[in-house]
Order: C-alpha cells, then sequence, then structure tokens
C-alpha cells in the first residue's frame, strides 16, 4: 500500500458539498475518518512498480469499496505521456471494485497508469502507478 500515489479531492461543483462539509467537520478533528467513504486501490496486475516480463493483456486495479461505472476513468501512457490502452478503460460490469482497461502488445519499456474513480458514496480519489515491460534477453 506504502506505493501507491494517491490522491483525494473533493468536487465541490456537482458532488461535494455533502462529502465537503463531512470532511471539514470530521476530517479536522480525526485525520484518519476523513477517508471513509474514499475508494482506494488494493491491488493491481501489473503489481505497482513492478517489471514485467510479458506485455500484459490489460491492466486492472482492485478497490477496497465499490466504485461508480460512468465517473471512473483508466489510462496508460507510455514513457512519452502517449495514451497506449484500447480506450475501453471501464468498471467491470460483475465487479464494482474491478477498474480495467485493454492493452495492445506493447513494447519493452516504461508504462504508468493513471486512474480517477468515484465511489458509490460520491468521494473522487485519483492516483497513478508506473509499471515496466522488461526487453526480450
Ligand atoms: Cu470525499
Amino acid at each position: 500500500m506504502a506505493y501507491w500515489d494517491r490522491k483525494h479531492f473533493h468536487d465541490n461543483r456537482s458532488w461535494g458539498s455533502w462529502c465537503s462539509a463531512t470532511a471539514l467537520a470530521i476530517g479536522l478533528i480525526l485525520t484518519a475518518v476523513s477517508s471513509w467513504g474514499h475508494s482506494f486501490p488494493d491491488h493491481s496486475e501489473p503489481r505497482v512498480g513492478w517489471a514485467v516480463d510479458t506485455p500484459p493483456a490489460q491492466v486492472r486495479i482492485w478497490f477496497d469499496v465499490p466504485i461508480e461505472s460512468i465517473f471512473s476513468t483508466i489510462k496508460v501512457v507510455d514513457a512519452n505521456g502517449q495514451q497506449v490502452d484500447k480506450l475501453d478503460g471501464r468498471v467491470n460490469p460483475a465487479d464494482h471494485t474491478l477498474l480495467e482497461v485493454s492493452l495492445p502488445t506493447l513494447p519493452p519499456g516504461r508504462y504508468r497508469v493513471f486512474w480517477n474513480v468515484i465511489s458509490i458514496d460520491t468521494h473522487r480519489t485519483e492516483g497513478d502507478y508506473p509499471f515496466t515491460i522488461r526487453p526480450k534477453p
């Protein structure tokens, strides 16, 4: 868990009024409580920061609470910042804690996964993590 680069923010424009008030009232008193209702990654494939030998067919991130399909996004970019996934990022219809996106057969290199999700109770979190595909020996 320590390797997750994760951020949390509240979108006050449309969703965040209840959340913001709660976070202010409770979060300032007890920091741990302010994370209630927020969806954070539990584990992923490929794993955070890992180097893999075989290009993965997809990136999958499991969250600790269910996430909202319509407002949750995932994308994979290469070392130049170019998006390389198949643009089909989605919440798995059979498992609402799973965010996934398909990949073409990628060349060796460094990649980064960006995710941005809203949990069912409208709290937003986002983050990103790297992984590497090793060159063939
Ligand atoms: Cu929140």
